[in-house]
């Protein structure tokens, strides 16, 4: 496969040029690349001095910033994987772990642990969100914007695809009081819904400080993406909880649509260990190569049900003996979750119904 093409070819001119650097260094200067050194730099490539490692920390319009050692660099990708667009819409991420060559080039991508991605607006294109991440914070708002479960069930999906711990969190919970009573109850059901499927809950308030220690422990010593629609306070709640200075929506401007306040997404170090993404708000969430089968099978609530259905194909739409169908009939499975999930086998065969969010 091409990268691992690139990567043997990487490593050839690596031992080249460490040979050349080695000569250049000894004559130089002795201290650096002691005898002793040797064996250890030569058994693993990875501890060459001029490899230049670093990770990718921001992309914006200028190219993709790189930490490495503690500096930060701007970095471009090569004509190398300009092949590979046409798959995907970005090749790379905030989160990657990146090997960078001369004019600091990007010249290799290391293999992902985890990710999060979605289709892009043309619907014929991955778009990667953030890479290599322990766990996103799937941030919804109690209102302004109003709550969204589809949203929340599509988030799931993608993230067990990806690899990603899924911890939900709904915000702005300090204008329960002004809620009306749909939106109340929006609340508890949601509540009700989900707390029992076993994802981590928080319901938190920037104004108040509520939930606030509970999802600062959480984020504690890992990586973390927080991800959802425009407005609900991704930035606000890493402000409040890490008093950083991410830009934050102006209230008088905001209207229920939700202004995209931050407008690409970064990798911040947290004070006392882990490092956060802070990403732009979403208006769609396509799930990217979603299979009917993928639908049936991440609706844990739902499949749980699945083998006493009389048909081991069943969708559980209208086919006839349907234990799904019986268990929503007894409330055993929450309207939101099935809704949304009859939402999403719809959508495989005909598109998208609904590309807004806000
Ligand atoms: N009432 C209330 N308002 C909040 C809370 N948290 C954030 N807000 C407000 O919600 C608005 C949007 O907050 P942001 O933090 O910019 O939201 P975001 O999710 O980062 O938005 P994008 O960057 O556009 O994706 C701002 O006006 C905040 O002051 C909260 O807990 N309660
Ligand atoms: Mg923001
Ligand atoms: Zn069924």
């Amino acid at each position: 496969m091409k990268s691992y093409d690139h990567e043997e070819e990487f490593h050839a001119k690596d031992r080249k040029q460490f040979r050349k650097e080695r000569k250049l260094a000894q004559k130089t200067d002795r201290s650096k690349f002691k005898k002793t050194d040797q064996p250890a730099l030569k058994r693993n490539p990875d501890a060459l001095p001029h490899v230049r490692k670093g990770r990718i920390i921001a992309i914006t319009g200028e190219g993709a910033w790189v930490d490495s050692e503690g500096e930060t660099l701007l970095c471009s990708l090569k004509g190398l994987f300009k092949k590979e667009t046409q798959k995907s819409k970005n090749l790379i991420a905030v989160g990657d772990w990146v090997r960078l060559g001369e004019g600091a080039s990007i010249d290799l991508i290391e293999t992902r642990t985890s990710f999060l991605s979605r289709t892009d607006i043309s619907g014929r294109k991955e778009q990667l969100i953030a890479v290599n991440v322990d766990q996103a914070i799937i941030t919804v708002s109690l209102i302004n914007p109003p709550l969204k479960s589809a949203l929340v069930d599509r988030y799931l999906i993608a993230l067990e695809k990806g690899g990603i711990h899924p911890i939900i969190a709904v915000n702005k919970i300090d204008l329960l009081t002004y809620a009306s009573t749909e939106e109340k109850e929006l609340y508890y059901a949601f509540l009700a819904a989900y707390e029992p499927l076993g994802y981590p809950i928080l319901s938190l308030s920037t104004v108040t400080g509520a939930g606030l220690e509970a999802l600062r422990s959480l984020l504690l010593g890992k990586t973390s993406v927080f991800s959802g629609q425009s407005g609900v306070g991704k930035s606000s709640l890493l402000n409040a909880c890490f008093d950083l200075t991410q830009k934050v929506g102006d209230l008088a401007v905001k209207t229920s649509k939700g202004a995209h306040t931050t407008t690409s997404a970064s990798l911040i170090p947290l004070p006392d260990g882990g490092y956060c993404v802070d990403t732009p708000g979403i208006r769609s969430f396509g799930i990217w190569s979603l299979t009917k089968q993928d639908v049936v099978s991440h609706f844990r609530d739902i499949a749980a049900f699945s083998p006493q259905c009389k048909y081991p194909d069943c969708l559980h739409l209208h086919e006839p003996d349907c234990a799904v169908e019986e268990a929503l009939e007894q409330g055993k499975i929450a309207p939101l979750r099935y809704e949304s999930y009859a939402v999403l086998l719809d959508e495989i065969d005909h598109g998208p119904k609904n590309k807004t969010w806000s």
